[in-house]
């Protein structure tokens, strides 16, 4: 008898709706962190303690029983959630992520397994994340929680950063993980209706055993978003670069930025260092140029006030955006990888042109190859501008002044998948003073800023080099590089190209470590060479290096 193998006919799977593209149509989101710091709010036995607001307790090395009096004092009796959802929702944003526990291990919920929330151990005494889940269902805003699951400074056995400085602190983190952590996030998941996001954050301490115990957990609600920081491992749905914006962005994965208004986080009475309101909408609009979401914090008073620089700020995004936002939600990043006078979106056939620099002659190119038949300004839909084009670029005459002071959007329609010269680095095999084994050269031109080439160690000022195949005429250069804005580790470059057989210094400066972009004025060749000084004493590290055409 002959058995046939028991082939069976796949399993029928409906197929699962994508559950981050409400998020990636979002783009913009608010950030509150909130919690007792907001009392000292800086200051500690009368002294300012450096640093960000809700780390005070671990930079002040505040002992547990004399932080924990703070709660006394947080009385945040001028709380009104739906004033703050309104707000969110005026400016444009479309979903809200609020500390539900930071690392000082307060919970801004009812915990039961726990005295230190805001229910047991502050005269308020009620419930703050109720309320505002309820607001945000009615205004239709998602809610996300962040969670601080790994530093807490009040629990016994919970981590810090830097170690305790406490007795009070020491115990299991394993039993704390146990009894605290994972019981927590249980609650905030199942007792305030649909939680779209869960926000991990510091990974200290962490192994793949104790970020596996919150697996489960979240295992039971299959569209929750969570991002890179449970730590152990878990890779998690979203990249989560903090306080700068990523050169390239993250090709391929979902990322999300989330930066301060001014310097902190968390409520501090003397930090007035506010950035304007241009500026804010400018990394949006940089931020969704390369695909990515904009979380922009708010931290509220121990009274429960936003501080008014901040709701201003925001009105004035939310004006902007109600001209503007057809250029901000549900776009993708640009085609263009480089656009010497703005930004792109781009959303089917629809391109937006962030133009920041207004052209003083009143035409805007486009290194763009489709056939364009129509464009306009998001400021005046019923004008039309004016349409040339060649085979290479389209030339929009556009009125000699900005319709918008903070930054003016032209929508283009056009034909066809977006078509655009490539990169003249992509895929080019860039010749290096040396590679340590645990990096590649082609690492420099793969398009992926997860990959990093580097040096030998010991080679402090190294160098690559890449032949275009090709004249070429170049204005900017970008590398990705792979630290945060707190490691402070920038390198120094100088950009060189080959002129009659001798290399010609076109631009030098100084990274800050988290990717650069350099403009200057075009230079025509096909031999150009980075050269790039690590800084600290270690050898320089880059992920990207990308040479942008000139228009
Ligand atoms: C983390 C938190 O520590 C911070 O309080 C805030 O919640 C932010 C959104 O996320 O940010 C960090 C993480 C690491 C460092 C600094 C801030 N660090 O290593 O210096």
């Amino acid at each position: 008898m002959m058995f046939n193998s028991c082939k069976q006919a796949p399993e029928q799977k409906t197929v699962p709706e994508d559950r981050m593209q409400w998020w990636n149509d979002a783009k913009f989101g608010l950030f509150i962190h909130w919690g007792v710091y907001s009392v000292p709010a800086g200051f500690y036995q009368e002294k300012a303690v450096p640093g960000i607001g809700e780390w005070i307790m671990n930079r002040g090395k505040i002992p547990v029983v004399e932080y924990k009096k703070y709660s006394n004092q947080f009385n945040p009796v001028k709380y009104d959630p739906k004033a703050w959802v309104k707000m969110a929702k005026d400016a444009g944003m479309k979903y809200i992520v609020i500390t539900s526990k930071h690392h000082d291990g307060f919970a801004l919920f009812n915990s039961k397994v726990t005295d230190w929330d805001v229910v047991d151990a502050t005269p308020y005494g009620k419930d703050l994340l109720k309320p505002l889940a309820e607001a945000c269902r009615e205004e239709g805003i998602k809610l996300g929680f962040y969670y601080s699951q790994a530093q807490d400074w009040n629990h016994p056995g919970g981590a810090a950063s830097g170690g305790h400085w406490d007795k009070a602190q020491d115990g299991s983190m394993d039993e704390y993980i146990d009894k605290i952590a994972v019981p927590q996030v249980k609650e905030i998941l199942s007792n305030y209706g649909d939680i779209a996001i869960l926000w991990w954050d510091t990974p200290t301490d962490m192994n793949p055993e104790r970020a596996g115990k919150f697996l489960p957990v979240i295992a039971g609600y299959p569209n929750l978003i969570t991002n890179n920081r449970l730590g152990g491992g878990i890779a998690g749905d979203t990249e989560t670069p903090e306080q700068f914006i990523p050169s390239t962005g993250f090709p391929g994965r979902n990322w999300e930025v989330c930066m301060t208004m001014n310097d902190t986080w968390g409520f501090k009475k003397d930090d007035n260092n506010w950035k304007s309101t241009k500026d804010l909408i400018l990394k949006l609009s940089d931020i969704v140029s390369k695909g990515g979401n904009f979380l922009l914090n708010v931290g509220p008073t121990s009274e429960g006030e936003i501080p008014q620089p901040s709701i201003g700020r925001l009105a004035q995004v939310g004006q902007w955006m109600k001209v503007n936002s057809e250029a901000v939600y549900g776009t993708k990043a640009s085609p263009f990888p480089y656009l010497p006078w703005g930004k792109a979106t781009l959303k089917g056939q629809k391109l937006f042109l962030h133009v920041i620099a207004w052209p003083t002659d009143g035409i805007l190119k486009l290194p763009l190859m489709n056939k364009v038949t129509k464009a306009w300004l998001l400021a005046s839909p019923d004008v039309a501008v004016n349409i040339k084009q060649d085979a290479a670029r389209v030339e929009f005459s556009v009125p000699a002044q900005a319709p918008d002071s903070l930054l003016s959007i032209i929508a283009v329609e056009f034909e066809g998948e977006p078509a655009v010269l490539p990169v003249p680095t992509r895929g080019k095999t860039p010749v290096v003073s040396s590679v340590d084994t645990s990096a590649a050269v082609a690492n420099l031109f793969d398009g992926n800023p997860k990959t990093s080439w580097k040096p030998v160690a010991g080679e402090n000022k190294a160098w690559i080099e890449v032949d275009l195949g090709e004249e070429v005429m170049i204005e900017n250069f970008s590398v990705a590089e792979p630290w945060h804005p707190w490691h402070d580790h920038g390198q120094e470059f100088v950009l060189q190209c080959k002129s009659n057989g001798k290399w010609i210094d076109v631009v030098s400066g100084k990274t800050n470590g988290c990717g650069h972009s350099q403009d200057f004025s075009p230079v025509k060749g096909q031999y150009f060479r980075l050269m790039i000084t690590g800084s600290k004493g270690e050898v320089p590290v880059l992920n990207e290096w990308i040479l942008n055409r000139a228009l």
